[in-house]
């Protein structure tokens, strides 16, 4: 197994050239590109677009950089970005592997912070739905332009002396294409330029296209001043994470964690994409995408939203037990999805890479990441080996040493975990087995259903189908899912989370419903809405389903539903398989009555929680037609 290989012998040698290359790089580098700022007119700042340039040349001003680095996303800048992040003690290289590279961030700095992420507009309502006006919205956390502004006057100013600015053009989705999007990143992490280049495009082309078409969103980031460790600097105290939607612009400041630094993901592709989406008639979801070949050959592609650290990855990346299936990965957390001219919901992956949770992450839970994550990849607060390999839980029987995510020794009998819960991977796309030829179709892929589920260990059934589109709108708007370790979030409670978009919303909650309400025209293809619930657990707290591969057998019902197979029966809370209908062949004894039973009292109460939920967080900003679905639901279940 790859994590209990010796170092191979050629380790020091290729090791030594990769520093010697990375040398001539930054030489190169220093010479051609990493140009003092003051004083100096910047030759790489003169090749920009107007607009890219004013961006920079204000930042500059503002943060007060040593050096203004612009990325051409060459392999030569990627290898002189390392170097600079080992002599920094950013980073430390995993010899077990090819290229990988281990993170240990500071202990204060390893989550998402959702309570210090806000969104700013003139307008409260934009952001926030009437029923929380005023107070902190689960749903929104608002902020006003003048606090927008102070907040960023109160961290900015000289935050950068004495650092590199890299300037990251980037774009989110393949380059060109109609549905793909650009920004520019400004920030003071090499780590964070590191990891921009797997996750997204970056370089040249995207300031070749910036020349053509010169809208982008300006991401400014810094990792703060006053705290953190050595090779991770961070000011935990004052994070902040600020969007503007209606400038185009996102500021973060004080984190170098994934969700808060890599500004294309989350805030980006989710929280302003979902403003722009509204604006412009498609939608920015937190899906994944996979397609689907049938043993006749026959390939859908279906989009999945579940929370995070709820399998995304693993369904992604799923190896059927179905014989004769096939999934192939186009994305495993966001999608863009727009209607085509001929009615077809087309979608693309925005990102370039994965930046998954390693806990779990298994040969028998996902070997398809296994082969996709020993190459090119940066871990961040995983456990490392004596031997220079990696471990985290739930990876196999753990090592007799270790050393853990806060780089102390660590054994068997250490009672905290070796791995921090939230400990990432970042990999290349393109190095997973089973990308999807279409996986960078300027088109996107046509989307034949959407699936919605979450953590939900009693009472939801392992699939139901919603009757209508509306019917779906509102299974999304009321999911559920145990609390995650992605956010700062603790211990199991089962939290709202429609649409998996929770922490992700750009705008008004009831404003976002009322668009996917909007979406069905004639002519449009919709796609079935789907309900899943793999982690049912029976009354000794055992799961009712075995999940991973065997999630094929569901996806199967689900495409023969996408084909209006009559394998159904309807139940007060929407098509279910029809007995039978869903091939359990040689998965032993399931309880199938209990995986689909209906509790009458546990779904009583579920209305009632949705009912507050709706009441409490939405108010007069929910659709009416949600209304009218949860009393269609309330009156199901009382007259089953
Ligand atoms: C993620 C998340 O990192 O959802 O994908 O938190
Ligand atoms: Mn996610």
């Amino acid at each position: 197994m790859l994590h209990y290989k010796t170092i191979p012998e050629d380790y020091v040698r290729r090791t030594e050239q990769c520093a010697a290359a990375a040398q001539a790089a930054l030489a190169c580098n220093r010479a051609a590109h990493v140009t003092a700022l003051r004083g100096h007119k910047l030759p790489q700042l003169a090749a920009l677009s107007p607009k890219v340039r004013a961006f920079v040349e204000r930042s500059a001003a503002l943060c007060e950089p040593e050096h203004v680095h612009v990325c051409d996303g060459s392999e030569a800048e990627a290898a002189a970005l390392l170097l600079l992040m080992r002599q920094q003690g950013t980073v430390r290289p995993l010899p077990q592997y090819d290229n990988c590279w281990l993170t240990r961030t500071d202990p204060a700095d390893v989550a998402r912070v959702e309570s210090r992420t806000f969104i700013c507009s003139e307008r409260e309502r934009d952001v926030v739905p009437a029923a929380r006006a005023g107070a902190r919205s689960a749903l929104g956390n608002y902020i006003a332009p003048h606090d927008y502004d102070a907040a960023v006057q109160e961290r900015f100013p000289g935050c950068m002396k004495g650092r590199t600015m890299y300037v990251i053009p980037f774009s989110m989705g393949p380059l060109g294409s109609p549905l793909s999007k650009i920004g520019v990143e400004v920030t003071d992490s090499a780590y964070v330029a590191y990891s921009m280049r797997v996750m997204t495009r970056i370089g040249s082309k995207v300031l070749e296209q910036l020349r053509k078409d010169e809208q982008f969103v300006r991401c400014l980031h810094s990792v703060g001043v006053g705290g953190g460790t050595a090779g991770w600097p961070c000011d935990p105290a004052r994070t902040i994470i600020l969007h503007r939607p209606a400038d185009n612009e996102i500021v973060s400041y004080g984190s170098g964690y994934g969700g808060n630094s890599l500004l294309g993901k989350k805030c980006f592709a989710l929280r302003l994409g979902s403003v722009i989406a509204r604006r412009e008639g498609w939608l920015a979801e937190h899906m994944l995408i996979v397609g689907i070949t049938d043993p006749k050959g026959r390939k859908r592609y279906i989009a999945a939203a579940f929370p995070s650290a709820c399998g995304k990855t693993n369904l992604a990346m799923m190896t059927p037990s179905l014989p004769g299936y096939k999934v192939e990965c186009v994305g495993d957390d966001i999608a863009w999805m727009r209607f085509d001219d001929d009615g077809v919901l087309r979608a693309i992956n925005p990102e370039n890479g994965f930046f998954g949770v390693a806990p779990g992450t298994s040969e028998a839970t996902n070997p398809i990441a296994m082969s996709t994550v020993f190459r090119n990849t940066v871990f961040t607060n995983v456990a490392e080996t004596p031997e220079g390999g990696v471990w985290w839980e739930g990876m196999g029987p753990a090592p007799p040493a270790l050393t853990d995510w806060r780089g102390q020794a660590w054994t068997p009998d250490t009672k905290t975990p070796a791995a921090h819960p939230n400990s990432r991977f970042c990999s290349p796309a393109e190095q997973c087995p089973i990308i999807d030829a279409e996986w960078e179709s300027a088109a996107g892929v046509p989307i034949s259903a959407i699936l919605l589920g979450g953590r939900r260990p009693a009472g939801v059934p392992l699939v139901v189908e919603a009757r209508d589109w509306a019917h779906g709108v509102f299974m999304g708007a009321a999911m559920r899912s145990e609390a995650t370790a992605a956010a700062e979030h603790a211990g199991k409670v089962v939290m709202h989370d429609p649409f998996a978009m929770r922490p992700f919303f750009g705008y008004n909650f009831g404003d976002y419903l009322q668009h996917w309400l909007s979406l069905p025209r004639p002519g449009r293809q919709m796609p079935k809405i789907f309900h899943v619930n793999w982690f049912r657990k029976d009354q000794q707290g055992k799961f009712l389903w075995p999940g991973f591969g065997e999630n094929s057998r569901v996806l199967e019902w689900v495409l023969r539903r996408c084909d209006d197979e009559p394998c159904h029966v309807t139940t007060p809370l929407g098509h279910v398989p029809a007995p039978g209908a869903l091939n359990t062949d040689g998965l032993g004894d399931i309880d199938m009555d209990e995986l689909f039973s209906i509790p009458k009292d546990f779904w009583l109460k579920e209305t009632e929680c949705i009912e507050k939920y709706f009441t409490e967080e939405v108010g007069e900003d929910m659709p009416s037609e949600m209304w009218n679905q949860l009393n269609t639901l309330r009156e199901n279940i009382k007259k089953a």
